[in-house]
């Protein structure tokens, strides 16, 4: 047999994947803006998981886990950490403040989180962001926000880190835990780079070392080469779950840039971040708020400035779980949907936050865009022409009464049922969950 029948017929790729125990990663991601509720599904799958992974961003994510009426927010860590039979792994393309991981693990210790040193596990490929970065983020900010041009970045330094990853004088976990006079040498001289960037930038670099030498001793025992770590989970079987963080229209390349985050939150990031094929990429859901949400600048064409817009920040608690700034609110935005489905190719949908829409007599979804008066078949990828595309609305009637206590679809009001329905119907993709309050069992299951 000819190399190329092989090829046609598929046969060397089904000779890595015949082992039957061979598992395939479960994805979600943020469909719109972030904040659309992936923690709470993330938790709610981990239950029976082996590992849950963040694959990248860094402490800007900030996701919410609400159980027996207590409230957890993750920024780093994987919201999995919680489960006890499950490991956490924080994979390459996340970028890490350790300071800030350590306050992290302190916080949530104090809620009940118990032995997480036995499930943590960092990959030593990942990009460390200093203070200094952090540092420059704001300044950076305070620069551009004196030109009118700020982006309203969460100041945690993400941008500058994956600069520093770009042009490779970045630092990584390895580096930290290697010889510790190289580690000082790309310390000093990376620092003194951002030093001459911004002359007003004060980097004590002796306080710095010494802190970051017993960093390196406080995470050696969580850090491994975690390319073959879960390579040796898929070959055996384990379930795979990975987190998403940020969000499709966050993205670096596929979101409204330059108002984004800067790594790659579609579904690309998993296989960049982990070191993870495409073939072994399961399911990829999709999480979906039931109205839209930004923080930050730049364009939302939903967007509300009105009562209704208020209401929602207000009964949605619409607050930056990172920075604690009120998040912009709008409608459902399925022209947006449809491009984001495009990047990642959902396998379902979960819907989120249902709840929230419970009082409004009329809802509005967002179904067609029209750029200098022609409707348009793609989503714009300038942000100011995002700015000024007209939004055509499909209005269907509310539901009125409380959704909070349904957890059967067919329990919900026929106009929730409507509602949920006509999403699907637009994007043609399953809904297998809806979100009806912020605890763990405030979900709606589809068979
Ligand atoms: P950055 O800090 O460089 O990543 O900021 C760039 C843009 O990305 C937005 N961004 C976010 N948007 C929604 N949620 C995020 N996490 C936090 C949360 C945000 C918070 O869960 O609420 O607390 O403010 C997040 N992280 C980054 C950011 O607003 C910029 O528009
Ligand atoms: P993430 O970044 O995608 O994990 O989302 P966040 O945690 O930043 O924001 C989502 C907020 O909505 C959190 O306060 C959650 O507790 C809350 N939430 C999640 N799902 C639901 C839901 O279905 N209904 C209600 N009322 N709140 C929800
Ligand atoms: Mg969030």
């Amino acid at each position: 047999m000819s190399a190329t029948a092989n090829g046609v017929n598929g046969s060397p790729r089904k000779k890595l994947c015949t082992d039957q125990r061979e598992s395939k990663a479960t994805v979600i991601l943020g469909a719109q803006w972030g904040d659309e509720g992936k923690g709470k599904v993330v938790d709610m799958l981990a239950v029976d998981q082996d590992f849950v992974c963040r694959c990248q961003g860094g402490n800007n994510a900030g996701h919410t886990v609400v159980i027996d009426g207590v409230e957890y927010d993750f920024h780093l860590l994987p919201s999995g950490i919680i489960h006890p039979k499950c490991k956490s792994i924080i994979g390459n393309g996340v970028v890490i403040h350790l300071p800030n991981m350590f306050d992290e693990i302190e916080k949530n210790e104090k809620k009940g989180l118990k032995d997480w040193g036995n499930r943590l596990v960092i990959s030593d490929r990942a990009h460390l962001v200093f203070d200094f970065h952090q540092q420059v983020d704001g300044l950076q900010e305070q620069e551009n926000n004196e030109k009118g041009q700020g982006l309203g970045t969460t100041k945690k330094g993400i941008g500058p880190t994956y600069s520093s990853k770009a042009t490779r004088n970045g630092i990584r976990v390895g580096d930290l835990l290697g010889d510790f006079s190289q580690f000082t040498k790309k310390f000093l001289e990376l620092a003194d780079m951002y030093q001459r960037m911004f002359p007003s930038l004060k980097v004590d670099v002796d306080s710095e070392l010494k802190r970051y030498k017993d960093y390196a001793e406080k995470i050696r025992p969580q850090v491994r080469d975690t390319v073959s770590y879960l390579d040796k989970a898929f070959r055996s079987g384990k379930r795979i779950l990975v987190e998403g963080a940020n969000a499709a229209m966050l993205d670096i390349d596929f979101g409204t840039y330059p108002y984004v985050t800067s790594s790659n939150c579609s579904v690309g990031g998993v296989c960049t971040g982990l070191g993870i094929s495409p073939h072994r990429i399961g399911d990829v859901i999709g999480v979906v708020k039931a109205y839209t949400t930004r923080v930050g600048d730049g364009p939302f064409p939903t967007e509300l400035h009105d009562s209704i817009g208020d209401l929602m920040q207000e009964r949605g608690g619409e607050i930056g779980v990172t920075t604690k700034r009120k998040r912009r609110c709008g409608w459902l935005d399925l022209v947006l949907l449809q491009y984001t489905n495009t990047i990642n190719g959902y396998t379902a949908l979960c819907v989120t936050k249902l709840d929230i829409l419970d009082t409004l007599p009329e809802l509005k979804l967002a179904v067609g865009y029209t750029l200098r008066g022609k409707k348009i078949e793609y989503f714009p990828s300038t942000a100011s022409d995002l700015a000024v595309v007209e939004v055509e609305y499909l209005t269907m009637p509310g539901w009125q009464q409380s959704t909070e206590n349904v957890r059967e679809f067919k329990d919900l009001p026929e106009n929730a049922k409507n509602y949920v329905n006509k999403i699907v119907e637009l994007l043609n993709v399953p809904v297998k969950w809806i979100g009806v309050g912020k605890g763990r069992e405030s979900i709606i299951k589809i068979e």
